[in-house]
């Protein structure tokens, strides 16, 4: 039913009360459609929470910092021992998630609702060429890690990818420009986040983009565990018998798909409530950008970087490797039921926000003329999903090689850069390869005097590789993609 248009002098009493009656100030100037636009979108806004919001995130910086007695986390370590004592099996880790992403239970999620701004690109981030030698698109090289999960498994793994407004439709199209890659449409699910109004930084008023747009941002990838529920995934997840979501950004071409000893240890380990886990990579430099997995408070929680103390950043441990080390790669496996549980808990459940200040263009709200500030003018809302580790029982954390996992592709030039994303995507394939008795040059400092890529197509691990077509040797210079 489509919605009536709200009430002009109700909503302006609304908002003249709550100091934000600049948002109608050219509501008079307005065509039907814009009119009906802005009015529904302001009838959108949780107006009578927002002078809070703004009290609190806005016009104040609220502190972060965790609070409660810190502690490293214990870890799943690499080596196969288990922090404060104990050792764990990845065969047997292994076993237990292939029983279950055998059986339909386990779905894949991908959060690309954000901007891309840092690495300088409009729309969808998945388009980006991130192939080391084929340049295909990060949507690709995830689309290939499914389909080869779902052939290696037997299952019809689903995959749900959260968009945002600023690129749903998109990134709709593009899959549907290249057939789904391969992938059985039905299975591939889109669903758009949530949105929160952008401020102003020092009026905390809410911004117009234009005269009938209010300023918005996407929510924050914690928007995705309301936004999985709002948008009926869940449903249609627990239709579908879907149990354990498997997490990842968008932005790492070297993630798994779906991974068996994750997703056992996970569903089975002690220290697992099966809720939500996290996988982690040692962190090796303080100034790293990347969260910490830490005990707050006898909790596991994660730590952004820009909220971890200086101090804690820098503490080193006993064997003078840093102590607070468990660099957080953004990949959770977290279960449909404590989805559904957030969302159906009496009173709700919030997620902190996170305040960003930013360049954001619009009107200036006390003149109406357009600004486009050369300096942070706004303050963008967000909330992240690693907040909700700990709301989980027990939360488990996985450490798992660098160079096996993690080439994120986030700023144009430098860390995390498509460059250094190609060095790592060629790295992990060398390791494979030589695995495999492939030689492969080396330079002076030791890196491979090469650019490789191998797709889950052709290998979701190194022995798979056995049953490939490989080269004695590669050339020095070569680019080969396997
Ligand atoms: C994230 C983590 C950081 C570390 C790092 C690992 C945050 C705030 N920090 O840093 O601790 O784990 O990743 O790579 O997450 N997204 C949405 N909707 C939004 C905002 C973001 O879907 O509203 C998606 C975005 O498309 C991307 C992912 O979330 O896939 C990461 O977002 P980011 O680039 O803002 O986070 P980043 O790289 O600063």
């Amino acid at each position: 039913m489509p919605q009536a248009t709200p009430d002009v002098s109700d909503l302006r009493a609304r908002l003249d009360s709550i100091g934000q009656g600049h948002l109608l100030r050219f509501v008079d100037e307005l065509t039907d459609d814009q009119r009906s636009g802005l009015l529904a979108q302001i009838a959108g806004l949780d107006l009578e929470k927002l002078p809070a919001l703004i009290g609190a995130y806005v016009t104040s910086k609220p502190d972060l910092a965790p609070t409660g007695d810190l502690a490293p986390a214990p870890l799943y370590a690499a080596d196969g021992t288990v922090g404060g004592g104990g050792t764990w099996d990845r065969a047997e880790a292994y076993a237990a998630g292939e029983a279950i992403i055998k059986a339909g239970k386990v779905a894949c999620f991908t959060v690309a609702g954000g901007q891309g701004s840092r690495l300088g690109i409009d729309g969808p981030k998945g388009k980006y060429p991130g192939g080391a030698v084929t340049g295909a698109p990060l949507f690709k090289i995830f689309a290939d890690g499914v389909l080869a999960s779902r052939k290696r498994f037997g299952a019809d793994i689903p995959w749900y990818i959260m968009t945002s407004p600023i690129n749903h439709d998109e990134t709709v199209a593009f899959f549907e420009e290249h057939a789904y890659f391969g992938l059985p449409k039905n299975d591939v699910i889109f669903f758009s986040q949530g949105v929160m109004p952008s401020f102003g930084m020092r009026s905390g008023k809410v911004l117009l983009s234009d005269q009938h747009t209010v300023a918005t941002n996407p929510d924050g990838h914690g928007g995705s565990l309301k936004a999985l529920y709002t948008s009926g995934a869940i449903d249609d997840m627990k239709k579908r018998g879907i149990e354990q979501i498997s997490y990842f950004q968008v932005d790492n071409p070297l993630v798994r798909a779906v991974d068996p000893v994750f997703i056992g240890l996970h569903t089975t380990a002690p220290h697992s409530s099966g809720q939500m886990s996290t996988k982690v990579v040692r962190k090796t430099d303080p100034e790293e950008k990347v969260g910490v997995l830490a005990l707050a408070g006898g909790k596991m929680t994660a730590i952004e970087y820009s909220d971890l103390p200086e101090d804690l950043a820098n503490e080193l441990a006993p064997d003078d490797t840093l102590a607070y080390s468990a660099g957080n790669i953004a990949i959770h496996a977290i279960s449909v039921a404590f989805v559904e549980q957030l969302n159906t808990s009496a009173g709700g459940f919030a997620l902190p926000f996170h305040r960003a200040e930013k360049k954001i263009p619009c009107l200036d709200p006390a003149s109406g003329e357009p600004v486009d500030p050369v300096e942070p003018n706004g303050i963008k809302l967000e909330t992240f999903v690693f907040d909700a580790i700990p709301l989980a029982e027990r939360s488990l954390v996985l450490e798992t090689l660098r160079v096996e996992e993690f080439a994120p592709i986030k700023n144009a030039q430098g860390n995390d850069s498509p460059e250094s994303s190609r060095m790592l995507q060629t790295e992990r394939a060398a390791r494979w390869l030589r695995a495999c008795g492939v030689k492969v040059p080396l330079r002076k400092d030791g890196a491979p005097d090469c650019t490789l890529e191998i797709t889950p197509l052709t290998a979701l691990d190194p022995e798979d590789l056995k049953h490939a077509q490989l080269p004695e040797k590669i050339e020095p210079g070569a680019k080969m993609a396997f």
